[in-house]
């Protein structure tokens, strides 16, 4: 039976094996992908989801996540939510009602609260050593502070031919209070039909939200394109596109399957992600953007970046 999931970056790994064996185990795709996420949103040293994720400005971890049923197109998002150690469970019971279902802040957070989300402080000592060594750095470098942003983004597929994605990212260390990327965002950050497949979007929330690129792959997959085509024609013309008419463009990195278990995905950083189908056991793949700039390049990832990788999440904060 036909079953798959992807997910974006290398700390997705775990998450994707954990959906796989739900998944072969014959069990639901919205259930696999809270699940995928939820290992992500749970492991400290991942600092841009969930527990241990960097603060805004402020010192308060805000997170966006959202949840999308790919058969029913119910929605469920959160904005800046804060307290709150699943996020996206968060967003996938709001999917379940027809008003109110994308809240933001405060009310995001009562929701959580009043509903018997587990509450706790997402700050960790380690988040708040690195925001504390920044807030100093940008007093006396002139950095950006908007670096180390890694959003998880996930799409699932069942045997009975259901599809599911979700989003949560803590978005771009030091943003604004009150800043929310794509994350959240239905058709940017994410995208599912179970008719035809879903995308779902990791980079700068601010230029993908320029092209509501994770829609734009999901219209493509169904117009005839296979996933890879989908990623590569939606990303890279648009990335020049944004080039071009806004002078700029960040980074953007997308993941893609469809309803047969096949997947894709463009970037135009150096992007790993996990995907496992029941082709294929769930693997780390490493993408770089072809040199022609309209394709991707797709490689096995090397023990030795994984090694340099692990060092580098734990490194000590000096
Ligand atoms: C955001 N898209 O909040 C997120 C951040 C991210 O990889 O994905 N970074 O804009």
């Amino acid at each position: 039976m036909t079953w798959g999931t992807i997910a974006t970056w290398r700390m997705a790994h775990d998450g994707v094996v954990k959906a796989s064996d739900l998944l072969t185990a014959g069990g639901q795709a919205g259930d696999a992908v809270e699940a995928l996420i939820n290992v992500v949103e749970a492991y400290p040293y991942y600092k841009s989801v969930g527990y241990g994720g960097l603060p805004n400005e402020e010192g308060v971890v805000e997170m966006d996540a959202a949840f999308m049923d790919g058969d029913t197109l119910a929605q469920g998002a959160v904005g800046g939510i804060h307290n709150v150690m699943h996020a996206v469970s968060v967003a996938r019971a709001l999917s379940h009602q027809h008003y109110n279902s994308f809240r933001v802040g405060d009310g995001a957070t009562k929701f959580a609260q009043l509903n018997g989300f587990e509450m706790t402080n997402m700050l960790t000592d380690r988040a708040k050593a690195r925001w504390q060594k920044r807030l100093a750095e940008l007093a006396t470098e002139n950095m950006t502070p908007y670096d180390g942003h890694d959003t998880v983004g996930a799409i699932t597929l069942d045997t009975t031919g259901s599809m599911a994605a979700a989003t949560s990212t803590s978005g771009l260390f030091m943003k604004k209070a009150g800043r929310v990327g794509d994350s959240p965002l239905s058709g940017s950050g994410y995208y599912v039909d179970s008719e035809i497949g879903g995308a779902a979007a990791t980079g700068l929330g601010e230029d993908i939200m320029k092209g509501c690129i994770s829609y734009e792959i999901v219209r493509r997959m169904g117009e005839g394109e296979t996933p890879q085509e989908a990623c590569d024609h939606a990303v890279y013309p648009f990335v020049a596109k944004l080039k071009k008419r806004y002078g700029k463009a960040g980074e953007f990195s997308l993941v893609a399957m469809n309803n047969r278990g096949e997947w894709g995905v463009a970037t135009n950083v150096e992007f790993t992600f996990s995907v496992g189908n029941d082709q294929a056991a769930p693997r780390i793949l490493i993408a770089h953007p072809g040199v022609d700039g309209h394709s991707t390049l797709i490689e096995p990832i090397t023990q030795d970046w994984l090694d340099a990788y692990e060092k580098r999440i734990k490194a000590p904060i000096e």
